[in-house]
């Protein structure tokens, strides 16, 4: 594209609009300065949380949003632009040591000029967003790597961006160092003719993880264009984290579970890979059963960073987000009634890519409801087909994206925990790792010694699915649940996690979960999930603070039956059995697709291979 920088109409109203909306760092004003220069855009507006109402009303007016009912919004993405892209992102640093399996590394020196050549020009004719904000609750002892400043191109992600963080100028204004905030550039480019999924696929989403820089182009989407969450809350985070020795950065749910009768909370942290079960754990209704007994809270549903806290040595973790960003498939009052209510009227929900009814305004997507509204009169699907002009071969075709979104903010959350915001977090009393496996892993086992866990979060085995483009259904292993966010290599993430949990006085337990176990046969989940989920959970706080013992195999501790507390849970005996058994053969098979997949690795602590000849020994013993 031709662009001529002297042409940039409006920017000299620049200064005036920093001056009006009290943006006083000279280090944020400088760098709004350069990326509006360079990228073309008409105007600049500096916004935060009490711009939302105003940005509302502007974007219903353009019809980017439309009216989902009371305090309700509706947005269509472009087709081709609906969920993050694995390929298409980079982490991106000066120091070639930097590279390690998942991190997709490049040198910086050969991404730079890409990226800005790529955003040279793009956003002429279109306003840039300027959002500060902050990646952890007030006064945390992590703010100073949770300050961050997003400029974008696109009013629907600043829409986003303001629900999923804490936004304004007064997250930049007082800085101790006012050089220190993460630097993140968002353009959209041209959606139609990016090539998306193609040898001439023009995306890029690169993390400049030396620089605390982000430069993404061409998404709406997600993780692809809300740069606070992903980008710097799990990619830049996770590198911070490692570089400074303080912290851990994860794609980790954190919740509360409250015994009501004895007034006793545990707080438990879990990675389990994308849509794959972390919001629906963090805003678990407890089962009617154990109703009047436990409470769960929400704490965070996607994201923690953890730290040892000087005060007790305990690890302490927080949720840097500010709302929840949440598959809407199979989200219904039997699954989820947590989540239905904070979507609900006046919430200021954002719902992206669902099924829309132009005259009721109503949403809908897969289970829902069991079957799709009878009375298909002006329904249209997520691309924004009416649903009565669907020919014979179109009539199956889902009418939500499987990877369609609410967003909104934790406010809404109706579980959520009185102290969420607490500055130093909450102390953690549980690990646990968990995806989607049909087979082999049992409903829970525990797992007392570090190495062991950590070892276990490393091969993390799980199907793929629809949040990341092309990989749906793939079985892959996926490291603690940071496949897609790793920024730094395997081997130092590893002795990370040991030194940083190793430091703990008192430390976690570990637990490998899984919710997916399925019948061979018909495919029946042999585990209802969802609320029951509680079951195994209470299971092993119980284990942690001894007062049971479970069964002891070489993979770590299961609940006897007995012991796990299933008043009131519709299973089949012989499921049951299943999901509390280990098959030592299969485990054997397993044993040696985990050496290969940790021999990727270098520099992998001996720690850590101990444990796995440990765990081989063990099973190799019960063989026999
Ligand atoms: P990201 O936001 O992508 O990181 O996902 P997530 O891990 O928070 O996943 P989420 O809780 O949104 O769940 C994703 C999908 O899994 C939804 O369609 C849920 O209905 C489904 N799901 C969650 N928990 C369970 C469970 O216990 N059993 C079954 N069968 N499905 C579940
Ligand atoms: C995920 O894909 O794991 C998400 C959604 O949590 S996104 O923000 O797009 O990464
Ligand atoms: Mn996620």
């Amino acid at each position: 594209m031709a662009y001529d920088v002297n042409a940039a109409p409006a920017l000299t109203d620049l200064e005036t609009s920093l001056d009006d909306a009290g943006l006083k760092n000279p280090r944020v004003r400088e760098y709004v300065r350069h990326w509006a220069e360079h990228t073309g855009a008409e105007r600049v507006e500096v916004i935060g949380a009490s711009d939302d109402a105003r940005l509302i009303s502007e974007s219903l007016k353009a019809g980017e949003i439309l009216p989902a009912g009371e305090g309700r919004y509706y947005a269509r993405s472009y087709v081709k632009d609906t969920a993050r892209s694995e390929e298409r992102t980079i982490v991106a640093t000066a120091n070639p040591a930097d590279k390690g399996i998942y991190d997709n590394w490049r040198p910086s020196g050969e991404m730079r000029p890409l990226l800005e050549k790529l955003m040279r020009g793009a956003s002429a004719g279109k306003t840039m967003y300027v959002i500060p904000y902050l990646m952890a609750p007030p006064g945390s002892p992590l703010e100073p790597y949770a300050v961050g400043v997003e400029l974008t191109d696109h009013r629907t992600v600043a829409l986003h961006m303001i629900r999923m963080a804490r936004c304004g100028v007064e997250h930049v204004n007082n800085l101790a160092d006012p050089n220190r905030f993460v630097r993140g550039v968002h353009v959209t480019g041209d959606l139609a003719n990016l090539g998306q999924g193609t040898p001439e696929d023009k995306r890029y989403f690169v993390t400049f993880a030396d620089e605390r820089t982000i430069l993404h182009f061409g998404s709406s989407y997600g993780g692809n264009a809300l740069l606070g969450k992903i980008a710097h809350g799990l990619r830049q985070a996770a590198y911070d984290g490692w570089a400074s020795g303080e912290f851990l950065a994860e794609q980790f749910m954190l919740i509360g579970i409250t015994d009501k009768e004895t007034g006793r909370t545990w707080h438990i942290a879990g990675g389990f890979p994308s849509a794959s079960g972390k919001t629906n754990l963090a805003m678990m209704l407890a089962p009617d059963s154990l109703g009047d007994r436990y409470h769960v809270e929400f704490y965070g549903d996607d994201i923690a960073w953890m730290r040892v806290d000087p005060r007790d040595g305990r690890i302490y973790a927080i949720n840097p987000e500010f709302g929840v960003f949440g598959v809407a498939k199979d989200t219904n009052e039997v699954t989820n009634p947590t989540a239905l209510r904070s979507v609900g009227p006046d919430t200021n929900v954002l719902f992206t890519n669902v099924a829309y009814n132009d005259d009721s305004h109503e949403v809908w997507w897969e289970g829902r409801t069991p079957e799709p509204p009878t009375d298909v009169t002006g329904w249209r699907d997520w691309t924004g087909q009416l649903i009565s002009e669907r020919s014979p071969e179109e009539q199956g075709k889902p009418w939500a994206h499987p990877n369609s979104r609410f967003t909104t903010t934790l406010t809404n959350v109706p579980n959520i925990a009185p102290d969420f915001d607490a500055p130093s977090g909450v102390a953690v009393d549980a690990i646990i790792f968990g995806g989607r496996t049909r087979d082999r892993e049992p409903l829970i086992r525990a797992i007392t010694d570090l190495a062991e866990g950590v070892y276990d979060g490393l091969t993390l085995g799980a199907e793929a699915t629809f949040a990341a483009e092309g990989v749906d259904g793939q079985l892959r292993y996926d490291p603690m649940s940071m496949r897609p966010f790793m920024s730094y290599p395997e081997g130092a993430y590893a002795a990370h996690w040991l030194k940083i949990i190793g430091a703990a006085s008192d430390q976690p337990i570990f637990a490998h979960v899984n919710w997916f176990q399925r019948d061979p046969d018909d495919g029946h989940f042999l585990w209802p999930g969802y609320r029951e989920n509680l079951r195994p959970l209470l299971w092993l706080l119980r284990l942690r603070d001894g007062e049971v013992q479970g069964k002891q195999t070489p993979v770590g501790i299961v609940p006897t039956k007995e012991e796990l507390d299933l008043d009131g849970v519709d299973i089949r005996p012989e499921d049951l059995d299943e999901l509390l058994s280990i098959d030592t053969g299969r485990w054997t098979t397993e044993m040696a697709h985990r050496e290969a997949h940790l021999a990727q690795f270098d520099g992998l602590p001996e720690e850590i291979w101990a444990a796995h000849r440990r765990v081989a020994a063990a099973l190799a013993a019960k063989a026999g």
